[in-house]
């Protein structure tokens, strides 16, 4: 993959061409005419891709996916695509796809049949069913996350199972618990189309979210007038469209987000009125720290603020104290609508629960919310981030529907939903993400207790932090048994003991939750290749075999098994027999069993069939006296939601405080869990390009995306390069306290970092940028910190 210096300038440059050739990120390609698709079949889909959510149309021929089109029906993307979009359909058919079971002997690999595949699995749970763990998606559809949180949490009364998302979105559900007392944004995009301001808190929606980016760059190119605000560490495509670029350093947010809120107190700028009908005040509690801090009066709240004035922010953050003041501005100016967004940046972050609650205070602060237009309002990045994650509970504390494992009273619910004798469900929370790959790559006689991993669509033999501690330490422990379910050799497979070849997207049924609430259901159009097989149907046959061995688990309380699923004669469908699977909507069965849960917290979804007529609807889903199902736009907001009771105006129902309000939080700045010194002076951040998906397992084996970016590069700022006598397109090497990796510097890239920094994208298999990341997490909601790490650069 290395290239010389040449052949990389040339290539960096086409890229960058490709991507201006492109505007936002997003355009629309003429559907096929008439006569080309006289014979190709169209159905509705989401994406694969990322969490905006855009509808597709998939055009299929001879068993094969042929096209994919925007889909004009779907109001997110109302016929628009981004790159990756329209190259979804190349995803399947990489030529290496995983299409038979495989055991490791030694050093080979040797093809297994799904019979042998279910009795290894099943042997290894029998042998120590504690210490084995399931890790998962943000990918995996509902269906697929339900079935393996029951399958875990009810079946082997297990709570080690966490997802990927615990790398993503955690912080920004303990910022919404922290704040609302539940998670999930209370906007939605049409906020975007109805702001005055969109302050963006360090992402990168113009590459990470293209088509919602797009669709605020539409209104401007309407001319409707739009102030936009980039707050970032480095300059991106997004920061080209907008007005203000405020420049921080790495947890600048955090000085921001408390400098804002200082000057509202400071010049009595702020809501009055929305503060006191729907405001309570907290601040962490040093004594007995937990998300629910402390109550504070608002005089103390002024207090702490006192010393956040511009010039101290600036001080913190590198932006200057006038910029501030602009913000401040802003906020305190009742006329305008506001919406901030934020994904990574505020998510991967040692302070995540606390800069989430920080922005959410200064929309209550200022009384920016509950508007249209007025709403701070977290991204998610994954296709079912929401969906799966964290609706469906697939968490190691959580449990489906905004339910707890630590909670007797959401356990007994639980048990109930699923006919399981009293007592079931274990009161313990299991590992989370970081905590369950250490202890399975730390040998089990110095104590490492999971000694079997699961991993379901995710890689994270890429993708974690710290890979050498967290990942490549596997190696050589002979006890540690490493399963992997995927639809392509990965940097997970190659440590894997058994690899479990899946079927993807449309090559199955799926049903999956974007960033706005919104819940979508595609059909299965292909069939997958070999014996490649769905992972709902891998979790299932595992737990029919661990049934029919008499594991007393794998039963409800009358003896049936768990997953049992009746024809309309009343007459159980062996669904586990893969020539069986289909015979039922198995997909189906298991949403509406879910979605009892849903009720529970007001995140009501519809029955399985209205998602199949439209394109996703955004809980909460309510019936209506005329039988039709009206979805939620803004939550928590009188006549939009049909909680809230009339008269309140603004009603926070899940208040943690049992008043209707929210909390509006203080927490001091702190600086970053890493910080430059001597022998590691530059800071790198980590992160995304517009033509990849993540650990690129996908994207990379789609021609068009991978030659408009081939391989991995740091972004140098050109005056660090220059004391390091490196030029563009040289081979450096980058080295911090857990790694060294060479790769090749760009230098006026796509991004542009400033002096100090350095950011290199993870999407490279043959470059792997996690040997060298920190993985301290936030003590809340665990999540690591990839965006700040101390490195040194020396030219090779
Ligand atoms: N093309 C493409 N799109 C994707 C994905 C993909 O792989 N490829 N992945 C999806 C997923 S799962 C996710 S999570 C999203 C991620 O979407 P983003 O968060 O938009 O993208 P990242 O590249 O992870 O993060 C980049 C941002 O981190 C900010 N940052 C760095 N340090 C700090 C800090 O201390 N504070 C703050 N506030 N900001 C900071 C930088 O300013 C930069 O803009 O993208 C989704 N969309
Ligand atoms: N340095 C750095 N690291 C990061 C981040 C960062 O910003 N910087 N961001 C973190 C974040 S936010 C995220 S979300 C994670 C993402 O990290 P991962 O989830 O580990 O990355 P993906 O490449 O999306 O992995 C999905 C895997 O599922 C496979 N797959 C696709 N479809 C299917 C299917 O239907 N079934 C099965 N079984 N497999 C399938 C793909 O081939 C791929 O191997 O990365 C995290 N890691
Ligand atoms: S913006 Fe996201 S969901 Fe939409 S087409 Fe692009 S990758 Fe797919
Ligand atoms: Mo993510």
């Amino acid at each position: 993959m290395q290239q010389d210096r040449r052949s990389f300038i040339r290539s960096t440059a086409m890229s960058a061409a490709t991507a201006i050739a492109s505007g936002t990120g997003a355009f629309s390609l003429p559907i096929l005419n008439a006569a080309e698709t006289s014979s190709v079949e169209w159905n509705k889909a989401p994406c694969r891709f990322c969490g905006t959510g855009c509808h597709v149309q998939v055009g299929v021929e001879n068993g094969k996916v042929v096209a994919v089109a925007g889909d004009k029906d779907a109001e997110v993307n109302k016929g628009l695509l981004c790159v990756k979009g329209y190259h979804v359909g190349s995803a399947l058919y990489g030529k290496d796809r995983l299409t038979q079971p495989l055991l490791r002997r030694g050093d080979k690999y040797e093809e297994i049949t799904w019979d042998q595949a279910l009795d290894v699995i099943a042997d290894r749970i029998e042998g120590a069913p504690e210490r084995f763990a399931f890790y998962g998606s943000g990918q995996w559809t509902i269906p697929e996350g339900y079935a393996a949180q029951k399958f875990m949490k009810g079946g082997l009364a297990n709570n080690h199972i966490d997802p990927n998302a615990r790398l993503c979105m955690a912080s920004a559900v303990t910022g919404f618990l922290a704040t609302y007392g539940v998670d999930e944004p209370a906007g939605c995009y049409d906020d975007l189309d109805r702001c005055d301001v969109l302050i963006m808190w360090g992402n990168n929606p113009a590459e990470m979210h293209p088509v919602l980016f797009s669709r605020v760059i539409d209104r401007r190119s309407r001319g409707e007038k739009i102030e936009l605000i980039d707050i970032g560490t480095r300059r991106t495509r997004t920061t080209e469209q907008c007005q203000h670029y405020l420049e921080m350093k790495g947890h600048g947010d955090v000085a921001i987000a408390l400098g804002i809120a200082h000057l509202l107190i400071k010049n009595d700028a702020y809501d009055h009125q929305f503060v006191e009908s729907f405001c309570n005040f907290k601040s962490p509690d040093p004594e007995n720290p937990n998300l629910h801090g402390k109550s504070i009066s608002f005089e103390e709240y002024k207090q702490s603020l006192e010393p956040y004035t511009p010039e101290y922010v600036e001080e913190l953050s590198g932006v200057p104290a006038e910029k501030i003041r602009m913000l401040a501005d802003l906020f305190a100016n009742p006329d305008i609508r506001i919406t901030s967004l934020w994904c990574m940046g505020m998510n991967q972050h040692t302070m995540g629960t606390a800069i989430n609650s920080l922005v959410h205070g200064v929309h209550l602060l200022s009384g920016h919310f509950g508007k249209p237009g007025d709403a701070p309002t977290s991204l998610t990045g994954q296709p079912s981030a929401c969906g799966t994650v964290r609706e469906v509970g697939t968490l190691a504390h959580a449990l489906p529907g905004g339910r707890v494992v630590a909670n007797p009273e959401h356990r007994q619910q639980c048990e109930a939903f699923w006919n399981l004798p009293a007592g079931t469900i274990n009161p313990q929370p299991g590992y989370h993400t970081v905590e369950m790959w250490e202890q399975f790559c730390t040998p089990s006689d110095e104590g490492g207790d999971i000694d079997t991993i699961w991993v379901q669509v995710t890689n994270p033999g890429q993708t974690l932090p710290n890979l050498r501690k967290l990942f490549n330490a596997k190696e050589g422990l002979e006890d540690k048994f490493l399963i992997v379910s995927d639809v392509y050799p990965t940097a997970t497979t190659r440590l894997a003991d058994l690899i479990l070849p899946s079927a993807m997207w449309v090559e199955k049924n799926g049903v999956v939750g974007n960033s706005e609430r919104r819940t979508q259901q595609w059909f299965k159009m292909v069939e997958p290749p070999g014996d490649a097989r769905d992972d709902t149907w891998q979790t299932l046959a595992v737990a029919r075999r661990l049934f029919d061995r008499g594991y007393a688990g794998m039963s409800d309380k009358d003896g049936r098994f768990l997953f049992e699923v009746v024809d309309e004669t009343g007459s159980p469908v062996p669904a586990w027999q893969w020539e069986h699977y289909y015979d039922v909507n198995f997909d189906k069965h298991l949403f509406e069993e879910y979605r009892q849960f849903s009720r529970l917290k007001h995140k009501d979804l519809a029955p399985y069939d209205e998602y199949v007529k439209a394109r996703g609807m955004r809980w909460p889903v309510v019936e209506q006296p005329d039988g039709n199902w009206e979805e939620t736009r803004f939550r928590f907001v009188e006549k939009d939601d049909p909680y809230v009771k009339a008269g309140t105006g603004i009603q926070f129902y899940h208040s943690s405080t049992k008043d209707d309000r929210a909390q509006l939080w203080f927490h001091p700045y702190e600086p970053p869990a890493e910080v430059p010194d001597e022998t590691y002076p530059l800071m790198m951040t980590t992160g995304r390009v517009l033509e990849h998906w993540h650990s690129g397992s996908m994207t990379r084996r789609i021609p068009e995306l991978s030659r408009a970016m081939p391989s991995a590069y740091v972004e140098m700022n050109p005056d660090d390069a220059r004391d390091r006598d490196i030029r563009n397109g040289d081979l450096v090497s980058i080295r911090s306290r857990r790694g060294e990796l060479q790769l090749q510097a760009w230098l006026n890239g796509r991004g542009r970092p400033p002096r100090g920094t350095v950011f290199v994208p993870f999407f490279d298999e043959t470059l792997l940028i996690n040997e060298l990341t920190l993985d301290a997490v936030d003590p809340f909601s665990k999540q690591p910190d990839y965006k700040k790490s101390a490195v040194e650069i020396v030219k090779v």
